[in-house]
């Protein structure tokens, strides 16, 4: 593995074990939150029990990645050759280490994910044995975990020579060698489900990201696209279901594949991932009902209205954290702005915006009225041409694998013990609550 990488983040994870160590021994007992009966049956929402430094979600400003906003990331972080957005090697550098690579630090990454880059032929064998109708996340998820055997982290434990201060070594060699044939899977699944198995093999030449573009057979400026996609998904603090599955399962010294794989089957569900891929479903079915006519706002407002008589959520609005419209949703839609202003999708998806957030706040329920990533995403994907929605959750998983995987190397490199919560039954809190006696 390539000293730079691995010495500078030795140093840092060294330089931060004893601020935790210190929380723990001196502070264990200092109270940060209280937990009530609404929270306990409500999903945990808003309990302040998970750390991470990676990224941190406050509800109104939206994500910051170590400690940088979404605009800030995009101005600051190098850009890739022949592109407007930061390389992925880049931003991965700078989600493990903090620090903003200097050129030899992307290059040290970019050359990581090179070496690593080949998939072994299992693995598209294990995929073309799969029913073509299989989901596209399920087949990734299935990819990911098939690989467990490669595991560097598994095999070292195993031997039992390797000490609890060194198991982020392994899982960083597991994370780069998973991380550099993800896009080699996603697109090959992409081709093998949608274009008849005519496969492109990957391009030596390129970038993680224009990588991806290329093997998925979309042209410039896609792999600005894939680039900005990737980054905008790739972490939003560890209590959504996709990070924190992937943090849970590692707390158990499973594997990096383990806790990715995992993590992909937490994203597929329609109220986190899978909502970019439900938001087009919905558009799609409007624009067939208005007969490719982009609707009146009154028009909108009917079916918005109509989907919630039918109780179903909007998807692409709301949020479980987030109070305000959220950043991502607004960097995609500059993008769009930009690139793409006259079209018909965008129109509809900007009337969602004008049309949706008075509406869920008059049906009073929604505690976050405005729109969520997965509210924009979808529509820049069917511009440049990839138009099978239900492959939409892949490229947020691919994303979201740099910011679970960059979190597992810091929960083994500060020790993080297994997760393990406590429960209580409906008859213990019916006693805390006074209504019913012991
Ligand atoms: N449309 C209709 N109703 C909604 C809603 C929406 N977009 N968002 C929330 N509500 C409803 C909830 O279903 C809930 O109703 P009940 O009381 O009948 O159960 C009520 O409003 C309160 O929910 P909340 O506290 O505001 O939201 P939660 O924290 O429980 O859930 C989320 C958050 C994202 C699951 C929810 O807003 C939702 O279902 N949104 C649509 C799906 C979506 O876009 N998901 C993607 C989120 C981003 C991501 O993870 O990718």
């Amino acid at each position: 593995m390539s000293e730079l990488l691995k010495n500078k983040l030795k140093e840092k994870i060294e330089a931060w074990r004893p601020r935790t160590a210190r929380l723990v021994k001196e502070f264990g007992n200092v109270k940060v939150d209280e937990v009530d009966i609404g929270q306990i049956i409500g999903g945990a929402r808003d309990v302040k029990c998970l750390i991470t430094d990676i990224s941190y979600l406050d509800p109104f400003e939206g994500i910051r990645f170590r400690g940088l906003t979404i605009p800030e990331v995009m101005e600051k972080l190098p850009k890739a050759k022949d592109g407007e957005m930061p390389s992925v090697e880049g931003f991965y550098y700078f989600l493990l280490t903090g620090d903003i690579p200097s050129d030899e630090e992307v290059q040290s990454v970019m050359d990581e994910f090179k070496k690593r880059q080949q998939v072994p032929e299992y693995v598209f064998n294990m995929l073309r044995a799969l029913p073509l109708d299989s989901h596209p996340m399920a087949m990734l998820s299935a990819a990911i975990v098939s690989m467990q055997r490669e595991s560097v982290f598994f095999k070292e434990y195993e031997e039992g020579h390797l000490h609890k201060n060194d198991y982020w070594i392994p899982t960083l060699e597991d994370s780069l060698n998973l991380l550099a044939k993800l896009p080699t899977i996603a697109a090959f699944i992409y081709r093998l489900k949608y274009k008849n198995g005519d496969i492109i093999p990957p391009n030596p030449e390129l970038d993680w990201g224009a990588n991806f573009a290329y093997m998925i057979g979309i042209p410039k400026p896609y792999d600005d696209v894939a680039r900005m996609y990737f980054i905008l998904h790739s972490d939003h603090e560890s209590g959504n279901v996709s990070a924190h599955t992937g943090h849970l399962i590692a707390s158990a010294l499973s594997d990096v594949y383990y806790a990715i794989s995992g993590m992909v089957n937490g994203l597929a569900g329609p109220l986190h991932g899978l909502a970019n891929q439900e938001v087009l479903k919905w558009i799609q079915e409007v624009y067939k009902k208005m007969d490719g006519r982009i609707p009146t706002e009154e028009e909108m407002k009917k079916f918005v209205w109509d989907t919630l008589k039918e109780g179903h959520v909007i998807p692409g609005f709301g949020h479980a954290v987030l109070r305000k419209t959220d950043p991502r949703y607004t960097a995609q839609r500059e993008f769009c702005l930009k690139n793409l202003p006259d079209d018909p999708l965008f129109k509809y998806v900007d009337l969602l915006y004008k049309v949706v957030p008075p509406i869920l706040l008059e049906q009073g329920k929604a505690k976050n009225p405005w729109p969520n990533v997965d509210a924009q995403s979808g529509v820049i994907q069917w511009y440049y041409g990839l138009k099978e929605y239900d492959f939409y959750t892949v490229l947020f998983a691919v994303g979201r694998a740099l910011g679970v995987t960059a979190n597992i190397i810091w929960d083994r490199g500060l020790g993080y013990p297994i997760e393990r919560p406590k429960s209580v039954t409906t008859e213990m809190l019916e006693e805390i609550a006074g209504i019913k006696s012991k």
